[in-house]
């Protein structure tokens, strides 16, 4: 069953870890990818080429999302090349790990700018797109298991994704009307670029997965899915929700 046949998927962040296996989950539902991407135009190109080889049409773009022009130029682009959008993945984002006492203000800014302010503006200008099209459309914001808990290196990181999951609720409020759904997907832990560093260290790694129920820390794969099923009319009673995809790690107390 294709979940998003014919639809026109915008992505941020689409070169590598969740963004890119959502890409490609996306063409393998039929949806034609747009993607943006930060200084990574290789992956970027292979993530196009895996589209086009699927037989769907992909359009890229390179920006950054923390720049308020740089939304108005992604859905512009998106919409020259692919003809509008239906579906907006907000994904892009940074998690530069740091104590908090030292917390260089550099390091919250540029965190705060690119996960929250990026997301709000990338948010606003597909909305703007989705209402002008009148067709209404599915936004998909990638927050985190952080927005419900602390990590004592993420202070600077944790807030920005409890604010993308609150933006997800006040969108859903404020374009219900035109017919577009907002939604938030809540990851655990997934192996990705965003914390190699991290995760390289053993005991770390260890305390991470071992509070998995499911038994293993997640693949990118593992929050594609959850994101194309709530772009899609599966999920068209769905809106301003959260879906953990953490293999259980919320719950698991004792
Ligand atoms: P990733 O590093 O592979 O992906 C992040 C992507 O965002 C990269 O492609 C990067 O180039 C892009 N990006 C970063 N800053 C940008 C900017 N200023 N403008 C445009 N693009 C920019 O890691 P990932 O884990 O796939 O992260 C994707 C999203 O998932 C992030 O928002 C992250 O917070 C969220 N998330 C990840 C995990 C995890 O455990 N990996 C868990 C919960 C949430
Ligand atoms: C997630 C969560 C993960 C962490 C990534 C960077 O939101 O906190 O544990 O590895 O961010």
């Amino acid at each position: 069953m294709r979940l998003l046949e014919g639809k026109i998927l915008a992505i941020t962040g689409g070169s590598t870890g969740i963004g890119r296996a959502t890409a490609i989950a996306a063409a393998r539902h039929g949806a034609d990818v747009a993607l943006l991407h930060l200084g990574d135009s290789e992956r970027a190109e292979s993530c196009v080429a895996e589209i086009e080889a699927l037989g769907r049409r992909a359009a890229v773009l390179e920006g950054d999302v923390a720049e308020a022009r740089t939304a108005r130029a992604f859905i512009g682009a998106a919409v020259e090349g692919l003809g509008r959008i239906d579906v907006f993945v907000s994904n892009a984002g940074i998690c530069p790990f740091h104590a908090f006492l030292d917390m260089p203000a550099e390091t919250l800014e540029r965190t705060m700018r690119v996960n929250l302010h990026g997301a709000y503006f990338m948010v606003q200008a597909a909305a703007r797109q989705m209402v002008e099209q009148g067709q209404g459309g599915a936004i998909v914001a990638v927050s985190s298991i952080s927005a419900l808990v602390g990590g004592e290196y993420q202070t600077h990181y944790t807030p920005t994704k409890a604010g993308v999951h609150s933006l997800m609720q006040s969108a859903a409020i404020a374009l219900g009307r035109h017919g577009i759904r907002c939604n938030s997907v809540l990851p655990g832990t997934i192996e990705t670029d965003i914390n190699r560093d991290d995760l390289a260290d053993p005991a770390k790694r260890a305390v991470m997965a071992g509070r998995v129920p499911l038994g293993r820390l997640g693949e990118p794969e593992d929050v594609a899915g959850p994101i194309v099923f709530l772009a899609s009319d599966l999920a068209r009673y769905v809106t301003g929700a959260a879906l953990l995809v953490d293999g259980g790690a919320f719950v698991n107390l004792q």
